[in-house]
């Protein structure tokens, strides 16, 4: 490294909810969404199984008229599937046969949402406990800044997709060339520490798993929070999400 060509540090930030983005530089960075429960991991899942590409909507009825289109439709609300919809938002329903090559249309309480309140970012990208090691790996390949975008609870701060932003701050600030100088990012940053060795436990009390514990889902929450199930790294490109991978390849 040279005085003249000092390499360039990256910030990595964490956004605790999509209420507080807008006091974030979003235009000039990456935004990596977070809902480990459950919609950002059910996006994985779907790019895994081969979906082509995915539009997140805010409402019910706007998804459901992406059926007359061919798209296959997902809602969720309060945890659960909404009649008429072709999935609600458990990871499994997204794992068969009739993902390959599909174009899902999705709506979900908070994810959705959020993927749609980081829509003026730099660039967006999807982030769940499914593909951590992918999606740190391609952070590191595109020198950017990168917020780390919690979408929590009805804008309240949540455990697990703090967790998650932990274990990207953990990951990258390993790194010589990310700095983090954010409070957020330390805090995420502690509690991934003290809960990585049993993150099921660890979010017991947490007030998203009590509210899923009434749906008997305990498999599918156990799945959500374990590493590197896949290696795609879903990107927002215009409305739709892609995986880029597929992206790369046909450039
Ligand atoms: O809020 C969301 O986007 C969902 O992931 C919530 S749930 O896990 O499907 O209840």
């Amino acid at each position: 490294m040279s005085e003249k060509n000092p390499v360039k540090k990256q910030t990595i930030e964490v956004c605790l909810s999509p209420q507080l983005l807008e006091h974030f530089n979003c235009e000039e960075s990456i935004v990596v969404v977070i809902d480990v429960l459950r919609a950002t991991s059910s996006i994985c899942v779907a790019f895994e199984n081969g979906a082509e590409r995915i539009i997140p909507v805010s409402s019910v009825t706007e998804s459901m008229t992406f059926k007359q289109l061919g798209f296959l439709v997902g809602a969720e609300r309060n945890g659960e599937m909404i009649e008429g919809f072709d999935m609600g938002n458990s990871p499994f329903s997204y794992m068969g046969d009739h993902i390959m090559g599909s174009s899902i249309a999705l709506t979900t309480t908070n994810g959705t949402m959020a993927i749609n309140a980081a829509k003026n970012a730099h660039r967006v990208v999807i982030g769940s406990f499914l593909n951590l090691d992918a999606l740190c790996e391609w952070l590191k390949e595109q020198h950017e800044n990168i917020i780390c975008l919690c979408s929590g609870w009805r804008n309240m701060f949540n455990l697990e997709d703090t967790l998650l932003a932990g274990a990207v701050v953990e990951r990258l600030t390993s790194e010589f060339r990310f700095s983090s100088n954010c409070d957020s990012a330390i805090a995420a940053r502690y509690l991934y520490q003290l809960a990585k060795s049993d993150l099921y436990g660890f979010l017991s009390n947490s007030s998203h798993r009590q509210r899923l514990e009434r749906l008997h889902i305990e498999k599918e929450v156990e799945y959500c929070l374990t590493p590197n199930q896949t290696n795609v790294v879903p990107v927002l490109h215009g409305d739709f999400i892609v995986n880029q991978i597929i992206l790369e390849e046909s450039k």
